[in-house]
């Protein structure tokens, strides 16, 4: 993705010289859409890293009271720049300031060039630039764009603010992940779960057929109270067609249950395995369970592994697709394209490994 790095400022404080000087001859002249005002793109390019450059209209301010400052401002709120660049007129610094400051409080990054340094020393005016981005909180670099002067320093100066993200802004990002993670298994995820812990639960294996069990068949008795509930019902239903690819009903049943969040597919997994477990001591993982159960192979677990890969999207997606489509169309065809793909795929991966005498 190439990044964009706009060039703002008071109209004559050499926004466009430094804009020719640093794309040199690779530059667009345009139109904006709709409007006459010129429109200057260009690519500029650093260590191998290439960036498209705009020259916007100059302003005196953000207000939008001119067709400029429209075009400036919209710009910089709508396609949000990497970076800003406000060429100041270090002659004029403190007419352009006004402008820095609307810029800065549109909460982008900016990147102040202090430019016309010639002509503010010839004039007798010497400006501390470390104290001046210290007061403001953005990097100052002095700049005499006519003749190049400080053209490199600004780019490395503009390029880094976003190349190099702080630890802080990373570890605030990793938390509201985290915590957004925690909420939705909190809440959702747990509901599911439940949900799925009672289809998996109901309804209750008759008296007559459960006395056929006696003690110590206490796992075959969780099996067929398990094959009688919704849930296992519903995955006994698909296991001729899904045995293709080498599930059983139990993992049908788990698959079932990624439809509504595909988060739950291991737990239910799992609790598919585990009924009738009734020493929670002895209990072993789900990897183990699998790893000794007849049915599972590795090339099972791989092929469910592409199967749960490109399935269906789980429901809350499908609905978003709908949603953003406008139509239910795309999300039924999500919802079917996906999971007949999958199923094509795992099923072919589970009979060629099968054939080639794999797992
Ligand atoms: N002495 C000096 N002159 C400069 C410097 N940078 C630009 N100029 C001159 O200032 C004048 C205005 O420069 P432009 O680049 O056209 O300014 P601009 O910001 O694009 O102006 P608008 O597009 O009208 O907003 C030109 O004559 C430039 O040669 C500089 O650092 N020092
Ligand atoms: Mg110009």
């Amino acid at each position: 993705m190439v990044h964009t790095i706009a060039l703002a400022g008071n109209p004559n404080s050499g926004k466009t010289t430094l804009f020719n000087a640093l794309t040199g001859a690779r530059q667009q002249v345009g139109n904006y859409p709709g409007v006459t005002v010129e429109k200057k793109t260009g690519v500029y390019k650093i260590d191998g890293r290439e960036f498209s450059l705009v020259d916007l209209p100059g302003t005196y301010s953000m207000t939008a009271y001119s067709l400029e400052e429209v075009i400036a401002r919209d710009f910089i709120a709508t396609q949000k720049p990497a970076v800003v660049v406000d060429i100041v007129d270090a002659a004029n610094l403190e007419r352009n300031l006004y402008l820095t400051l609307q810029i800065i409080e549109m909460g982008v990054p900016v990147c102040i060039a202090l430019n016309m340094m010639d002509v503010a020393k010839s004039r007798g005016v010497r400006i501390d630039a470390p104290r001046l981005s210290a007061l403001l909180g953005v990097p100052v670099v002095p700049t005499v764009a006519r003749n190049g002067t400080g053209k490199k320093e600004l780019m490395t100066a503009a390029a880094k603010p976003y190349r190099l993200p702080t630890v802080r802004g990373v570890l605030i990002h990793a938390w509201e992940r985290t915590w957004q993670y925690i909420r939705k298994a909190g809440t959702v995820i747990l509901a599911i779960s439940i949900l799925l812990w009672a289809l998996m639960s109901f309804p209750n294996l008759p008296a007559d057929q459960a006395d056929h069990f006696g003690p110590g068949q206490e796992a075959a008795l969780a099996g067929a109270e398990l094959r009688h509930s919704v849930a296992g019902r519903i995955g006994t239903s698909l296991e001729p067609v899904t045995e293709l690819a080498g599930f059983d009903w139990r993992t049908n049943i788990a698959l079932v249950g990624g439809f509504a969040a595909k988060e739950v597919i291991v737990s239910t997994l799992g609790t598919a395995y585990s009924m009738g477990e009734t020493d929670a001591e002895a209990a072993s993982g789900l990897s183990q369970r699998l790893a000794q159960s007849p049915q599972w192979k590795p090339l099972t677990a791989f092929a469910l592994i592409v199967f749960v890969m490109f399935y269906s999207p789980c429901f809350v997606a499908v609905v978003c697709i709908a949603r953003e489509a406008g139509s239910w169309k795309w999300a039924v065809f999500s919802m079917a394209f996906n999971t007949v793909l999958a199923f094509v795929l795992a099923v072919s991966v589970y009979q060629a490994g099968s054939l080639l005498g794999l797992g």
